[in-house]
């Protein structure tokens, strides 16, 4: 089994139960178990101002799968409540699930660039990841909660 961090975000259709679902959701995904989960945030949005707060939390699993069939699974949830995807960039979503950190991987397929390519800017993202895995590091050494040092996180709320 190896440890996963993954980012939870919704701002449509009630946050709060879109990922209660997912976390039941999560959990029931094969060779999979979630070992922790972060409180629940809410965030200002990033990208267009123009749409709700979001809801933001960190979950850590502990998988058997491979990343590429642990990301099936997350699509698949996703895709089971109800996610359009849009061409809008950072657009408003009822669940986005992104993968943060895959144990030590360090991945750049067609598919899947981990660590997540922007986490270093996402104090939502950071945040409740620091809230579980304070002394975590990216697979290059660095301490994650360096990346967090220059952000603003004033706006990141308990919900
Ligand atoms: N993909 C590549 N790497 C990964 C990864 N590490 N984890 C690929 C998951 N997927 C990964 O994903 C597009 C493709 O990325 C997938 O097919 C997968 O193969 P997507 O979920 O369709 O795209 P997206 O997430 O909508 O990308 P987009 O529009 O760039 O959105 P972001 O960057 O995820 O941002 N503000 C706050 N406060 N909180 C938020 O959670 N989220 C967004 C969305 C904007 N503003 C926000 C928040
Ligand atoms: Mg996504």
């Amino acid at each position: 089994m190896k440890p996963v961090w993954l980012a939870l975000g919704s701002n449509l259709a009630d946050p709060l139960q879109q990922v209660q679902n997912a976390l039941d959701a999560l959990a029931a995904i094969p060779q999979t178990r979630v070992v922790a989960v972060s409180s629940f945030y809410r965030t200002p949005p990033y990208g267009p101002q123009d749409q709700p707060d979001y809801l933001n939390a960190v979950v850590e699993l502990a998988t058997a799968l491979q990343p590429d069939a642990l990301l099936d699974h997350t699509q698949r949830v996703e895709q089971e409540q109800g996610r359009v995807r849009k061409a809008h960039r950072w657009g408003p979503r009822t669940l986005d699930l992104d993968i943060l950190l895959f144990d030590r991987q360090t991945l750049a397929s067609d598919r899947l660039t981990v660590p997540h390519y922007d986490m270093h800017n996402r104090a939502f993202m950071l945040v409740p990841l620091l809230e579980i895995a304070p002394a975590i590091t990216l697979p290059n050494g660095t301490p994650v909660a360096s990346l967090l040092a220059p952000l603003d996180r004033t706006q990141i709320r308990p919900w």
